[in-house]
């Protein structure tokens, strides 16, 4: 979903930032880029890495409440525009050719942001981070996709834009492909374009 369907990056950029700015941790891009497919709280984690200070982990619970706060104004903007149209008419291809399409992600904000773009009825399957216990590069996310969807993981190509998604891919058995950070990573196919996959599938 984010960075591959829509580009929500800066949204969790402005939201973390806002919130160690506030705590007074430093927080830039490099950081950023290491939350990449991560779970709310493991991104925290490695945030407070920087902290001078301990937190209990209510206090933890309270500043990845604080950082959603600030995320959700963010999405609650977001509409249908936020989906390049070649996106969409590549989703609605892959059904006509009898694919069945799951979304993978990390995010607890998924549904959310799928209503907000109208993608829900684009997708047969939802895995995401309302029904795993374990981050990429865990393969569960993609695991519960593929039994949601009745495949094995052999039947279904993952596609990621982060490096962590692309290990839990090969880690649970999925062929995958890359696009943005993770063309250069040990993707099976990689991507300059999301439309790309019409002729991965072919293959
Ligand atoms: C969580 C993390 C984000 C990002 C997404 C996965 O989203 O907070 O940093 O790694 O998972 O794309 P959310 O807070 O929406 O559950």
């Amino acid at each position: 979903l984010d960075g591959v369907l829509v580009y929500t990056d800066k949204f969790h950029y402005l939201a973390w930032k806002k919130m160690a700015d506030r705590i007074g941790v430093p927080f830039d891009e490099t950081i950023n880029n290491r939350l990449r497919g991560v779970s709310r709280m493991d991104s925290l984690e490695i945030i407070l890495e920087r902290s001078t200070r301990k937190y209990t982990q209510e206090e933890k619970e309270d500043l990845a409440e604080e950082k959603n706060g600030y995320y959700k104004e963010f999405l609650k903007k977001m509409s249908p525009a936020d989906v390049r149209p070649e996106i969409r008419g590549m989703l609605k291809e892959l059904h006509k050719r009898g694919y069945q399409l799951a979304i993978g992600s990390s995010s607890k904000n998924t549904k959310f942001i799928l209503a907000q773009t109208q993608l829900t009825d684009d997708f047969d399957a939802i895995s995401d981070g309302t029904n795993i216990t374990k981050s990429k590069p865990d393969p569960e996310v993609f695991l519960k996709a593929a039994e949601y969807l009745c495949l094995f993981p052999n039947e279904c190509l993952v596609v990621e834009d982060a490096a962590s998604g692309i290990e839990a891919a090969k880690a649970g058995g999925f062929c995958s492909a890359g696009i943005g950070d993770a063309n250069s990573a040990d993707a099976d196919y990689r991507l300059e374009k999301l439309s790309e996959i019409l002729t991965v599938v072919n293959q």
